[in-house]
């Protein structure tokens, strides 16, 4: 009786840290059964040697954790506690992703695009910067928040009371366009090193339409009673008229340096990430995807990048990292993006087929993210 009143009440939290911990033991357990040493030193083995047991068990039990042995360590890994873990796994490995249809959709390994510029820019770095002169920036939704405190959490040397102050965003505004910001403010900040972060754009368009931020566009239309949005283009002459008869839902963003519009939601993910792709000053570009799960792998080159030592062991984040906003904790987000089900909800199959050229191959391809694999139907409806 006590432990079930017990287990209840901390349900709604502690399945939050079960999942962040479960994502990112899967992936250090990864590592570990492929003989990759990478994570030499930053994982605590005793420790580990307990988890993988009870998981064992459990697994032989329930028969349903079938290669979900390292997004369970990885959450293990995050509470810190085997026990919590198993609690708050028990009887529902059904709700995590199987780690293959992980690597489908993002490969076995974090992507890092930039890393060319590191010798250079550690060169440049005289005095010991905080998190190494890495600044992040990234448009609304794609992960800024949480990729800030990860940084916070696991390179930053300085004493744990000042994390609040210290910089951690690029000097000019980390939502901004990068079109808007000066020449000279690269110039007067060599210290700084740009880490860029993007997100997968059919989950981001969805973030946009639960949370759009400074970002206007005709939207609320219904088709059969369900809301289209992410909208992209018109698929009946009610929303073509709505939309005053253009091809595209035009998407305009509001901001105190230059306003600008944009042919549609895909438009804008392909231009403003493009941006930082396309120019020449020194940046790091980085998945949100892999801030989830490939955590330490992906810290532990940034850290190599800027030359400062990383936290040991790796400091999981396993609250939301934002107030503000609708913010995915570690589990949730393992759960919700480890499968490709729900990827299009919202779109209609003709949003897709533009899709596929509004959305910069140069990105797609750079990032490793791939296109929708429907092959579509003659008649536009909303998928799920
Ligand atoms: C790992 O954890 C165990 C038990 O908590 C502790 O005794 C041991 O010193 C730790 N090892 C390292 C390398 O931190
Ligand atoms: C679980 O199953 C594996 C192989 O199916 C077996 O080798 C192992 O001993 C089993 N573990 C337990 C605790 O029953
Ligand atoms: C680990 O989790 C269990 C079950 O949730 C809890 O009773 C215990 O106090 C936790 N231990 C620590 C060290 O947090
Ligand atoms: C290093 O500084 C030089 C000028 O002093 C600048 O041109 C260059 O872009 C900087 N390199 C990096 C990687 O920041
Ligand atoms: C859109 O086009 C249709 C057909 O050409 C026309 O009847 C309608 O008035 C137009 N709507 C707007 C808002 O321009
Ligand atoms: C952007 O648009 C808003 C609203 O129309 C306007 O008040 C503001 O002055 C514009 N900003 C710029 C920089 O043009
Ligand atoms: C990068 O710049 C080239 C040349 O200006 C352009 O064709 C390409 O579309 C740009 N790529 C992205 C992703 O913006
Ligand atoms: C037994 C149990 O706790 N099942 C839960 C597993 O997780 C899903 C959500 O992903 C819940 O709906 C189940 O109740």
């Amino acid at each position: 009786m006590n432990t079930n009143s017990q287990r209840s009440k901390q349900s709604p939290i502690s399945f939050r840290f079960l999942i962040l911990i479960v994502v990112f033991d899967i992936t250090c357990f990864i590592l570990a059964v492929r003989g990759l040493h990478k994570m030499e030193g930053s994982y605590n083995d005793s420790r580990k040697a307990h988890v993988v047991p009870v998981f064992r068990q459990r697994i032989n039990d329930t028969g349903d954790c079938t290669d979900k042995e390292l997004l369970l360590q990885i959450l293990a890994d995050a509470l810190k506690n085997a026990s919590a873990t198993e609690d708050q796994t028990y009887g529902n490995c059904s709700a995590l992703p199987a780690w293959q249809e992980v690597i489908k959709l993002y490969g076995s390994k974090p992507v890092i695009l930039g890393l060319e510029h590191c010798a250079a820019f550690r060169n440049n770095v005289t005095l010991q910067d905080p998190l190494g002169g890495l600044r992040v920036a990234g448009f609304y939704n794609s992960g800024t928040n949480a990729l800030e405190q990860t940084l916070l959490r696991n390179l930053n040397n300085a004493d744990t009371d000042g994390r609040q102050e210290l910089p951690t965003v690029v000097p000019w505004s980390k939502h901004r366009p990068l079109w808007t910001a000066k020449e000279s403010y690269f110039l007067e900040h060599r210290h700084v090193l740009p880490v860029v972060v993007v997100r997968d754009p059919y989950r981001w368009m969805q973030s946009m339409c639960k949370t759009r931020y400074d970002l206007f566009w005709q939207r609320n239309l219904r088709l059969n009673g369900i809301e289209h949005c992410p909208n992209l283009v018109p698929s009946s002459q009610d929303e073509q008229n709505f939309n005053q008869n253009r091809s595209t839902f035009a998407v305009w963003l509001r901001n105190p340096i230059q306003n600008s519009t944009h042919d549609s939601l895909a438009a804008l993910w392909s231009r403003w990430n493009g941006a930082y792709l396309n120019t020449s000053i020194p940046r790091l570009i980085v998945r949100m995807e892999d801030l989830i799960f490939h955590g330490p792998e992906m810290v532990q080159k940034l850290s190599e990048c800027v030359g400062v030592d990383r936290t040991d062991p790796y400091v999981f984040l396993t609250e939301a990292a934002k107030s503000h906003g609708r913010s995915a904790d570690l589990a949730t987000a393992m759960i919700k993006y480890g499968r490709r089900d729900g990827r299009y909800a919202g779109m209609t199959t003709l949003d897709l087929a533009y899709a596929r050229h509004a959305l910069s191959g140069d990105l797609m391809q750079a990032l490793r993210y791939e296109y929708d694999d429907f092959s579509l139907d003659a008649s536009p409806r909303i998928l799920w």
